[in-house]
């Protein structure tokens, strides 16, 4: 697990880490993420990085980055980025987005930060349809802090802060995020991922790609909810925590395109909303 209170490396070092290929945009800072671990973020650092790079966009983006394990992303990605206060990514985001409005404006935020800590700024960043995007990276737990309970845990689910698993009585139900935010009128692009297959990664891309052309189309606020895994906080082995996400995570929290206004919001419904991924029954692509 990072130390919150160690410096990182300094910038310029280069880290096998980080996986860093010739052209990438990942700037080659170590990345931080418990190494070996199979820690989702480091591959979606990776994704998102080559999605920048894949739409050109390298000179326009502007990164807000979270307080959690994933904080380092300002330094990983080699765009303009700014550090925001615990859950506070959204309301940073929209300073800069309307202050910038040609710039493309993106928050990378964990459970603990957007759902916890952050949940009003996000909920009205998203209601008033702030044009910017957000990549919400959801392990159900607060990782950087040693693997408490989040808004986001399962019932049931042993974490330091509940010993013997979330209890309804006392916690609450899980926090849906994407389905709270699909009701929203501001929103333009919601749904929900995995990173836990090739597959399901292909379909993480589309995804994001799709919510930073809702922002370029000035449509509204646009998220991407990504289930990932965080073993260490789990206390499980990589291969573990990926069939836990396959056969735990996903039944609570199904893989769906919720909401697509890109283009129009006239097919369909008439509101955007659309269903589950095709073909897969909204639990999204195993292979
Ligand atoms: C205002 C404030 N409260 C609490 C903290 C301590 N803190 C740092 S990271 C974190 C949890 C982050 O969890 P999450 O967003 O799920 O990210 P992860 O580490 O799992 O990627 C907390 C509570 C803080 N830095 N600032
Ligand atoms: S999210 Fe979990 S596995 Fe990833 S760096 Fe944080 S504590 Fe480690």
């Amino acid at each position: 697990m990072p130390d919150e209170t160690k410096d990182r490396e300094a910038p310029g070092a280069v880290s096998e880490a980080s996986g860093k290929k010739p052209g990438s945009l990942l700037t080659g800072v170590a990345f931080t993420y418990c190494p070996g671990s199979g820690c989702t973020h480091g591959s979606l650092n990776r994704l998102l990085a080559g999605i920048i790079g894949e739409l050109g966009i390298r000179s326009k983006v502007i990164l807000v980055g979270p307080v959690g394990c994933a904080e380092g992303i300002v330094k990983y990605i080699d765009v303009d980025a700014v550090e925001a206060p615990h859950g506070r990514a959204t309301a940073v985001a929209t300073g800069i987005k309307r202050s910038l409005p040609d710039r493309v404006v993106i928050t990378y935020q964990g459970d603990g930060d957007l759902a916890a800590i952050g949940i009003a700024e996000v909920m009205h960043a998203a209601t008033r349809g702030e044009r910017i995007s957000t990549v919400f990276l959801n392990n159900t737990v607060f990782g950087m802090t040693g693997g408490q309970m989040a808004p986001t845990s399962l019932i049931g689910q042993r974490t330091t802060t509940t010993p013997f698993g979330r209890d309804a009585q006392l916690s609450g139900m899980p926090f849906h995020v994407a389905e709270i935010l699909t009701r929203l009128p501001g929103t333009a692009y919601v749904a929900r991922t995995a990173m836990n297959s090739t597959a399901n990664v292909a379909v993480t891309r589309e995804a994001i790609l799709r919510a930073l052309e809702a922002q370029m189309q000035d449509r509204g606020f646009s998220i991407v909810e990504v289930m990932g895994i965080c073993p260490v906080g789990w206390k499980m082995t990589p291969r573990d925590a990926n069939t836990h996400l396959a056969d735990q995570i996903i039944g609570e929290y199904p893989l769906q395109l919720f909401k697509d206004c890109v283009g129009s919001c006239d097919g369909g419904t008439g509101d955007g909303q659309v269903g589950p991924w095709t073909g897969d029954g909204g639990r999204g692509p195993q292979g």
